[in-house]
């Protein structure tokens, strides 16, 4: 019943297994159709036809590999409101973000097929005469993209499209809570007319699968968006690979004195509880000075209070379930050490109904080495922290291991300045919240929260490809740099 297959050289195809597993819908807790338990001999089989596809692919211009991310970008904009309805049944956002999260797929295959008439190198010249130097971007190989639940469809796309333009091959898997989803977005992939064997899909577990595709010397690279535990376990198991790891934040809201408390509460509130907390940009501590910490908390509770919990398809629905059983019961967990930690200042507790719905939270008085402080969650919980300056604000945001987003509301210039210097993340936002990065700037995280690479925006593009620097010498004679005659 409603079983779905994998994908593998342009053919829908089960997987040697003959097993299944079930894909959930997070508000019900019913199943919304079975997919394939793949095995290493199914990617070995995607690895096959990756190989395949790849010189083929990667000799055809990538101005011309950029007009089928159009046509993707196109028919995902046609298809949106279907494609948002059934990503909203399988995740469980509400529908408006579930809209969201299509439009990022949508506008990131239109920003990499723009990539695809650029794709630039330098030219620099050579310290000998009648000779010319530059770089060309060449493609990787085969790269195995794997992919969270959260975004289910804006991330593979923020892989897929520049690894696509980039002239690579693809061997995709989805996490096994969204597969759905993503092969939403591979059937669109197929219509576009993508030639077989240039993207793949396999899905099923990281024993299976995951682990074959990270250890596999065939796939030349490996991009993940995921826990930073599985982040460290690709580090230690690649082997020699190009690999892009985009991990877990602690993201910090920091609130001065002197700011529009009342603009930084709704801002705080869409960090902390949009996407039901479950995105690695969300806002998990506010940071507030001690003048307005009292205010802010307060602002925060009673609008907290008014959020309606429930089926994101519903209309009036605020805050929608977590992803599965296993996210409720770590909501509930960190709530039983928050409570040790600090005050619970509202909700705190799991709906009595069928789903997976935990109430937004808030928990004030937080010490900063407090546990709720310091490790991710991935759910609607919010510790208030109270500081007595700027500096103090920052020690505060900076001591955790993670650096992805943070944010800082004030109306003083030099406060945010200098917040914008000090902050340890790799995105800052001012007057504005930890999450809504956009797909034509550089997205990702220091310490913690990865190894460096940038994807989104014009740094997309070099996750994705590697650098081949050119000598043209037309000086007919043997010349030899460093100055050796
Ligand atoms: C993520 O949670 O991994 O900036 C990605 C944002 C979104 C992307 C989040 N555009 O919140």
């Amino acid at each position: 019943m409603n079983e779905h297959p994998n994908y593998i050289r342009g053919k829908w195809v089960p997987s040697s297994s003959g097993k299944t597993f079930p894909s959930l819908n997070p508000a019900t807790g019913k199943s919304i159709g079975t997919f394939q338990s793949g095995t290493k001999k199914d990617v070995e089989m995607a690895i096959e036809a990756a190989e395949k596809a790849q010189e083929e692919w990667s000799e055809t211009p990538s101005p011309k590999r950029a007009e089928y991310l159009f046509e993707i970008s196109r028919t995902l904009k046609k298809n949106k409101e279907k494609l948002a309805e059934r990503m909203t049944e399988e995740m469980g956002k509400v529908l408006k973000e579930s809209r969201g999260d299509v439009q990022e797929a949508i506008d990131v295959f239109e920003y990499m097929g723009g990539e695809g008439k650029r794709m630039f190198g330098h030219t620099t010249p050579s310290e000998l005469k009648h000779k010319m130097a530059c770089t060309i971007r060449r493609p990787i190989g085969v790269v195995g993209i794997i992919t969270p639940w959260n975004f289910p469809m804006a991330i593979p796309a923020w892989k897929i499209a520049p690894a696509m333009v980039c002239g690579n091959t693809i061997l995709f898997k989805p996490s096994s809570d969204t597969p759905r989803t993503a092969m939403d977005l591979v059937e669109i992939i197929e219509e576009a007319g993508v030639p077989a064997g240039v993207v793949n899909m396999v899905t099923g577990s990281a024993e299976n699968v995951g682990n074959e595709i990270v250890t596999n010397p065939r796939i030349r690279g490996i991009s993940f968006t995921g826990s930073k535990e599985t982040g460290k376990w690709i580090t230690q198991n690649a082997g020699i690979k190009k690999i892009g790891l985009e991990l877990g934040g602690k993201n910090a809201i920091i609130v001065m004195e002197d700011a529009d408390l009342e603009l930084a509460a709704e801002g705080i509130l869409w960090g902390a509880f949009g996407t039901t907390g479950q995105r690695c940009t969300a806002a998990s501590r506010a940071i507030a000075h001690e003048k307005i910490a009292e205010k802010l908390e307060q602002l925060l509770v009673e609008k907290t209070k008014k959020l309606k919990i429930g089926n994101g398809l519903n209309k009036n629905t605020d805050v929608g379930p977590l992803i599965n059983e296993k996210a409720v019961e770590k909501s509930i967990a960190y709530t039983i050490i928050g409570k040790k930690e600090g005050k619970l200042a509202c909700g705190g507790k799991p709906l009595n109904t069928p789903g997976f719905f935990f109430q937004p939270t808030i928990f004030s008085r937080v010490k900063p080495h407090a546990r709720i402080a310091q490790e991710e969650i991935f759910g609607p919980v919010l510790s208030i922290l109270r500081v007595r300056n700027l500096n103090e604000a920052i020690r505060v945001c900076n001591g955790v291991e993670y650096g992805l987003s943070s944010s800082i509301y004030t109306n003083n210039i030099a406060n945010a300045m200098y917040a914008i210097e000090k902050i340890e993340s790799g995105i800052t936002y001012v007057n504005s919240s930890t999450i809504g990065a956009e797909v034509h700037l550089p997205f990702g995280g220091v310490k913690q929260t990865g190894n460096g690479t940038r994807e989104a925006g014009w740094t997309g593009t070099e996750e994705f490809s590697e650098i081949k620097t050119v000598y043209i010498d037309y000086s007919g004679k043997l010349q030899k740099a460093q100055g050796i005659d």
